[in-house]
């Protein structure tokens, strides 16, 4: 290892455990972070005992999609809870902490890539949507998630971090209009739009808060404080990944025969034009 390198390897790791020690004194963040960690840890036992007699593809493929939710939120929270994904980020001037390090858990909007596709695809199959209308709904919400974690990361311009929050806002109205206008009428021709009704509602409602709290929080205007925001974000996820999730295994748990088709929508075209 050359003397660059080793150095670089020690400032890394000094500040990796600057950053852990700077999560476990804050409460609020450490509590937002142990609360979630616990509660998939149980969440995924739940799904896989809920999930254990489904038989038909699709209903396995919306289980899978399904589980996967909690599993990766559970890497997400262990990744930040490590200090790994956490990190102290210089403001740029114009910027309410300006020239302040502030401590950004950009891990969660990286995460999101991961897990937000699960739930669009889990609600795709749900509503028995054509391939086009949910490769589209993914690439949005994939486009929206990798802005909104450049618009955290930023530190050369105050302005641009703006821009980016646009871009993410922009490619989240897109997956907007796919559950909102598209889905529906899929969901109607496929026999689920009950189920799938509340679930979006359940989805849009939630979904509208995280912007919110961007914008509010330490990345954005700083009304509140790093640990009140980490908690806002994990108190949606709750609602949003765990309850949404168990509402959905236990309708298609009950209701299999429903989901049963072979998905015909996926790649042939559904009730979308
Ligand atoms: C950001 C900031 C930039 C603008 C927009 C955002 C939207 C984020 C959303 C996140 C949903 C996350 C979920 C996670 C579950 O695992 C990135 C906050 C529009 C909608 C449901």
């Amino acid at each position: 290892m050359t003397a660059a390198s080793t150095t670089a390897t020690t400032v890394l790791q000094a500040t990796q455990s600057d950053v852990l020690q700077e999560i476990q004194s804050n409460f609020l963040l450490n509590s937002s972070i142990w609360v979630n960690i616990a509660l998939a840890g149980v969440v995924i036992l739940l799904f896989v005992a809920m999930g254990r007699d489904l038989e038909s593809p699709r209903a396995k493929l919306i289980w899978v999609a399904t589980m996967l939710v909690p599993l990766v939120s559970i890497s997400s929270y262990a990744g930040l809870a490590s200090g790994l994904t956490v990190g102290f980020l210089q403001m740029p001037p114009g910027h309410a902490l300006a020239g302040q390090e502030v401590l950004s858990p950009w891990g969660r909007y990286l995460t999101w890539t991961f897990s937000t596709p699960m739930i669009l695809l889990a609600l795709g199959l749900l509503a028995d949507t054509d391939i086009a209308s949910l490769f589209t709904a993914i690439t949005m919400d994939i486009g929206m998630c990798v802005t909104g974690l450049a618009a955290a990361l930023i530190t050369s311009s105050h302005l641009l971090r703006w821009v980016f929050y646009g871009i993410s806002c922009a490619f989240f109205v897109a997956v907007l209009y796919v559950l909102l206008v598209q889905w529906p009428a899929d969901a109607e021709a496929a026999g689920t739009s009950e189920i799938f009704g509340t679930l979006k509602i359940l989805t849009v409602v939630l979904w509208l808060g995280y912007p919110i709290l961007w914008a509010l929080g330490s990345e954005g205007v700083a009304l509140l404080s790093v640990g009140v925001t980490s908690w806002g974000y994990s108190g949606l996820d709750i609602l949003a990944k765990y309850v949404f999730a168990f509402l959905l295994l236990r309708w298609v748990a009950a209701n299999e025969g429903t989901v049963s088709g072979s998905g015909m929508g996926i790649g042939s075209g559904g009730a979308t034009p």
